[in-house]
Order: C-alpha cells, then structure tokens, then sequence
C-alpha cells in the first residue's frame, strides 16, 4: 500500500493570544510549509459549551476555569490538515504545552510566552483528532482534492 493511502487528519485551533498578537499567517505559513493540505479552515466563536466539550479530558483540572475564559476571549481559527502521519508530525512542529520548556525551533518556542499563551492546539492522537474534529466541523465543510504535490511524493 502507498503511503498516500494512509492518510490521517489532525485538528488545529490558533488561540485568542495567536489572533490578538497578529499571528496567524506566520502560524498557518508554518503548517502549510511543512507540506500538509489544509482540508477545513474557519473562524469560530469558542462558546464555552464547545469548549468544554473539546477540553473534557481537562475538566476538573485546576487551570480549567482560567483556559475556558481565555480560549473564549476572541474568535479563534480552527483547521483540519490532512496528510501521512500528520498527527505526530504537526505535534512535533508545535512542541511542548509550556512554551518555555518547547524545542528551539517549534512554533510555541519560537511565538509563545506561557502554557496558558501557546497559541496553537494540535490533535494528540488520531482518536482526538477525529473526535475533536468532528467537534468544530460538519462533513460538508471538510474538502476532498488533489495537491499535485501528492503525485510526486512517495
Ligand atoms: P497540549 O496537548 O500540549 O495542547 O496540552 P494539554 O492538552 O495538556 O493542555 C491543554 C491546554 O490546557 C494547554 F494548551 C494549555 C492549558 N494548560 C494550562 O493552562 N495549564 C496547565 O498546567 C496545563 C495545560
């Protein structure tokens, strides 16, 4: 089987401290230069019932009131790409939750101040990631196309 065929899907969201500090395009020409297809992309308002629902794992952690007020003080972005292992691949390019402790080189060292302002969400497994998407996104705003890059690529 070609690697074309094992294609996953991973869920981004770019954080209120990502749109407040104009970042967006310098985050989103990271992803897009590391290949993957962007397949979904939307602004939301982040209700807190969304939030809730997407940070359930988190809901009795003690950050949990200060992350749901922040992630629902602007709109955010959220994506989908799509690509072979792109799961793991994009938590690599994101690092580590606290950026202060992120690989030099990866978008929350290079952007980001705190674990609260890491500006950017990636799906941590293929099972979050199809559940978190299908959060935040109906099947008819998720894109089925050609890249010409996926011909040459193997
Ligand atoms: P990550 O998978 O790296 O996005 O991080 P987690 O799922 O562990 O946490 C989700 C979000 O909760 C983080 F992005 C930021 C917030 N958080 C805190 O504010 N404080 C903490 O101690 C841990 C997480």
């Amino acid at each position: 089987m070609s690697e074309q065929n094992n294609k996953e899907r991973t869920l981004i969201i770019l954080k209120p401290d990502a749109i407040q500090r104009k970042l967006v395009g310098k985050i989103i020409t990271r992803l897009e230069d590391k290949g993957f297809k962007i397949v979904g992309l939307k602004m939301i308002h982040m209700t807190q019932e969304l939030a809730k629902k997407h940070y359930e794992a988190h809901i009795n952690k003690p950050f949990f009131d200060s992350l749901l007020n922040f992630i629902s003080s602007t709109p955010v972005i959220v994506m989908v790409l799509e690509g072979v292992d792109v799961v793991n691949q994009i938590r690599k390019l994101v690092g580590a939750t606290d950026c202060k402790k992120a690989d030099v080189g990866t978008i929350r060292f290079d952007f980001g101040l705190s674990i609260q302002n890491n500006l950017i969400h990636a799906s941590e497994t293929v099972n979050d990631a199809n559940r978190e998407i299908s959060i935040f996104f109906n099947q008819n705003e998720l894109f089925d196309y050609k890249l010409l890059l996926d011909e040459i690529i193997s």
